[in-house]
């Protein structure tokens, strides 16, 4: 009889460029480039499928709806590379791999600030998770206003009988927060100078705003 392979082997996504290719640009039209996102997209949904069950076993063995929705995005190629620019490393497949580490993002939108705490603690504490990094900006704003909570996870995938650890980054916010981040993000991108100085601080006291009518919407029954 066949011997089953034991999954105790550990796959790394380096192996999937070519040694001789380590240092090139990056080329989206690549077949590198392609086997890489593939990854990303399969630890994504890996991870949204254990974001789900959360979510269901709230809804049905409690009654309570803990996220209002989740999004989930493969960064653009466009995107890493501009990155990669922003943090002043050449645009290559090793840099990508090792300093990226939002290539697949998740975003989880919550009805109320606690939730986000509540999920943050479920998430870390899944099964062979394994948490790189942690950014409360929901307890400390941004200078922007910003707020959210990020998760930078390791998140096992088994891909022919062997686990391979793949970069993931979890955003968790309220809807309000939601609401401010993606107007902001939008006004940012809009024009190339960037968002003028009175308009700063209009969203900084927006923001302040929010976070008063999220501590606010903690004290009604939900
Ligand atoms: P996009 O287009 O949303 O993907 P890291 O290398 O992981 O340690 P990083 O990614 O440089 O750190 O910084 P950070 O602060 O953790 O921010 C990561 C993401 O948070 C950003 O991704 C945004 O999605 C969001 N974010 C951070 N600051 C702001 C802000 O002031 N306003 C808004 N609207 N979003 C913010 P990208 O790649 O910048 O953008």
């Amino acid at each position: 009889m066949k011997k089953s392979t034991p999954i105790n082997d550990l796959l790394q996504i380096n192996n999937f460029i070519a040694e001789n290719e380590k240092d090139d640009k990056v080329e989206k039209n690549s077949k590198t480039f392609e086997k890489l996102m593939f990854i990303y997209s399969v630890a994504m949904k890996e991870i949204v499928s254990k974001i789900e069950l959360i979510m269901e076993e709230f809804k049905v063995l409690y009654d309570y709806e803990i996220i209002d929705h989740i999004n989930t995005r493969i960064k653009k190629p466009e995107s890493i590379i501009k990155k990669m620019k922003d943090k002043e490393l050449k645009p290559t497949y090793a840099n990508m791999v090792n300093n990226i580490n939002d290539i697949a993002g998740i975003r989880i939108i919550c009805p109320l600030k606690k939730d986000i705490f509540t999920l943050r603690n479920l998430i870390v504490n899944l099964p062979g998770i394994q948490v790189v990094k942690e950014k409360d900006y929901v307890t400390n704003p941004k200078k922007s206003g910003y707020s959210s909570y990020h998760l930078i996870l390791d998140v096992p995938i088994l891909l022919s009988q062997k686990i391979m650890y793949v970069r993931c980054e979890i955003q968790i916010r309220t809807m309000a927060m939601d609401f401010w981040a993606s107007l902001e993000h939008k006004l940012k991108y809009k024009s190339k100078e960037g968002i003028s100085k009175s308009a700063s601080k209009e969203l900084i006291k927006y923001a302040k705003m929010i976070n008063k009518i999220d501590e606010n919407m903690m004290t009604l029954k939900l």
